[in-house]
């Protein structure tokens, strides 16, 4: 199946709205968020492989904003035990929708339960592993303390957290480099100026990223005894936080 190419800011727009996760954007979510998103593929593949290592017999996976369920599909390809179930979370019915197909594409005995839900509200317990992959910049910043701690609260003992996220540096001649660098990145997978421009504008107000530093201040606020980043492509970066 060839991914419909993203062309949602190739025109111009008299008015440049807030980015919402609507019908448009999921029909085009895979080849958009592999055009943006440096080392998405790596970090799906590697999911697999942690769910491999870290996934517990009878417990619960979580991959909250699971979107059209990349992260779910990557993970029950890994999940070595038995008696495991995997809750895939998304507030958009648009994604949730086309998620279904998806998920359904892959043979597989995990089961899976696919909730259109905002993960402020979903309880999380009983759980081996789960997964923000690119989710919580999305969500308003006051909240994200109290959603990692309910994580941790809903993880078993040796569970993990495996949170990807952009990132903005402290020091801010590495900031402008990193973030330069992933709009030449954006550039070679063929965006125009007015796609990344536009694009940008659109996400100002709805997406908020954090700092590595503020991450593992959080991870630890909450209770969790270790974490590290293991991946890093330019402002792109995924860490682990292990219960
Ligand atoms: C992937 N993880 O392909 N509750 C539920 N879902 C939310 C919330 C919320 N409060 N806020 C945002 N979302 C995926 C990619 S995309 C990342 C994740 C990106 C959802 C939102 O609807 C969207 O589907 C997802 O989080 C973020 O591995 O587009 O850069």
């Amino acid at each position: 199946m060839t991914a419909k190419q993203d062309r949602i800011f190739s025109k111009p727009l008299s008015k440049v709205g807030d980015f919402r996760f609507d019908d448009k954007v999921a029909s085009v979510f895979p080849d958009m968020i592999s055009r943006s998103i440096p080392g998405y593929g790596e970090i799906l593949t590697t999911l697999s492989q942690l769910a491999g290592r870290c996934v517990q017999a009878n417990s619960q996976v979580y991959d909250l904003g699971c979107s059209l369920g990349a992260a779910t599909i990557a993970i029950r390809r890994g999940i070595q035990q038995p008696d495991v179930k995997i809750i895939a979370i998304d507030n958009s019915e648009a994604m949730v929708k086309r998620a279904q197909d998806h998920l359904q594409a892959f043979v597989s005995d995990i089961p899976v339960e696919l909730i259109c839900a905002d993960i402020r509200d979903v309880t999380i317990e009983n759980a081996s592993l789960v997964v923000l992959n690119f989710t919580l910049q999305f969500l308003a910043p006051d909240d994200r303390d109290a959603l990692i701690t309910k994580i941790y609260q809903g993880l078993k003992p040796g569970g993990i957290l495996v949170v990807s996220e952009k990132l903005v540096f402290e020091q801010p001649k590495i900031h402008e480099l990193l973030y330069d660098i992933h709009l030449d990145f954006k550039r070679a997978n063929g965006y125009s100026e007015l796609e990344i421009s536009q694009k940008r504008t659109a996400l100002e107000n709805v997406m908020k990223p954090d700092s590595r530093e503020q991450h593992q201040a959080r991870f630890a606020h909450a209770g969790f005894a270790e974490s590290e980043l293991w991946f890093q492509c330019y402002n792109f970066a995924s860490m682990v936080a292990i219960k």
